[in-house]
């Protein structure tokens, strides 16, 4: 990778992988775009190259990967799984009108194509413990139709019009720089949050809801590796099984208590949230990803807690 193209930078993912890029691969090499320069986006906004890409707007992708001679597209602009499940046609419409668009624009100006699929590719009926690599995906979400239908198209730009796409299955991600925005498993963000800001937390999935997690410096970490991995070398391309982590609320709420011994948590579940938990896996089988590309998490859950509250009470001053 060069010149790289960072659609949704200004998000979870995107606005601490825009930093971290710039600085391996420069900062001038790395161009990080949105649909809008949100406020309090100076530390990616102003640090390096911006540009305003709506990914439902081909022209805008094309713009930029032209203007900017992009060789690696990084397409993480995504509708998740709450908000694609209270507004679904605006899910298909950004996930994977979104994705034909740069598919299509990777494929007129050979670009390399990065997009991560996620956990909600399966469905209630996938294998929930140890779930293979190649399995069953009959997921219950729009977010999910839109993951597996992403998986799917980018195996086909690859063989028949030769685009370099790869990508991985993602857990939910816990990191402190940038809220996620509107996922189900954000309440492993906020939970952090609340016990350093009141002390409490009301959970809104039931106690023992089991999902796939990872901190996020190890979802950086699985990005640039498998996009600067040999591709002659990978079996699979767009959609490794990655993970770091499975935990319940409850786990995560006794690593927390263990710096925080008066943290408290109680229960208020939201049905929406907790049936699109139920939908999804609780623990995926990662081996291939350890196979083909090296794929090696560095962070547990109590090495994610430590590492998480120290940070957050530096940035909320306490
Ligand atoms: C979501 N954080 O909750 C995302 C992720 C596996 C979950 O895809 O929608």
């Amino acid at each position: 990778m060069k010149k790289i193209l960072i659609t949704g930078a200004l998000g979870q993912i995107g606005s601490e992988l825009t930093m971290k890029m710039r600085d391996i691969y420069g900062n001038d090499n790395v161009i990080a775009s949105s649909r809008s320069a949100k406020d309090g986006s100076e530390k990616v906004v102003k640090a390096g190259p911006f540009e305003i890409v709506d990914v439902t707007n081909p022209q805008q992708i094309a713009d930029a990967v032209k203007k900017h001679k992009i060789d690696t597209v990084i397409n993480l602009a995504a509708i998740l799984s709450a908000v694609g499940e209270s507004k679904p046609n605006l899910a298909w419409d950004v996930n994977m009108g979104g994705l034909v668009n740069i598919l299509e624009v990777a494929r007129e100006f050979n670009t390399a194509v990065f997009t991560p699929s996620s956990i909600a590719a399966f469905g209630p009926n996938t294998p929930k413990i140890n779930t293979p690599q190649d399995t069953i995906q009959r997921p219950t979400t729009m977010y999910g139709v839109t993951k597996v239908s992403g998986e799917i198209l980018c195996d086909y730009y690859h063989q028949k019009f030769g685009v370099d796409t790869r990508g991985v299955r993602f857990p939910g991600l816990i990191s402190y720089e940038t809220l996620p925005g509107g996922g189900t498993t954000d309440y492993a963000v906020e939970i952090y949050y609340k016990a350093i800001e009141e002390g409490k937390f009301v959970c809104p999935l039931s106690k023992d809801t089991r999902m796939d997690m990872m901190y996020m410096p190890d979802a950086l970490d699985a990005i640039i590796n498998l996009a600067e991995a040999d591709g002659s070398k990978l079996e699979h391309r767009n959609a490794f099984n990655v993970t770091a982590m499975s935990f319940t609320p409850e786990d995560i709420f006794a690593s927390i208590k263990k710096q925080m011994p008066d943290f408290e948590m109680t229960y208020d579940v939201n049905d929406t949230l907790q049936n699109i938990a139920d939908s999804w896996p609780d623990a995926l089988d990662d081996s291939a990803a350890r196979k083909e590309w090296n794929w090696n998490p560095k962070y547990d859950l109590d090495a994610m807690t430590k590492d998480m509250l120290e940070k957050l009470k530096i940035k909320l001053g306490k």
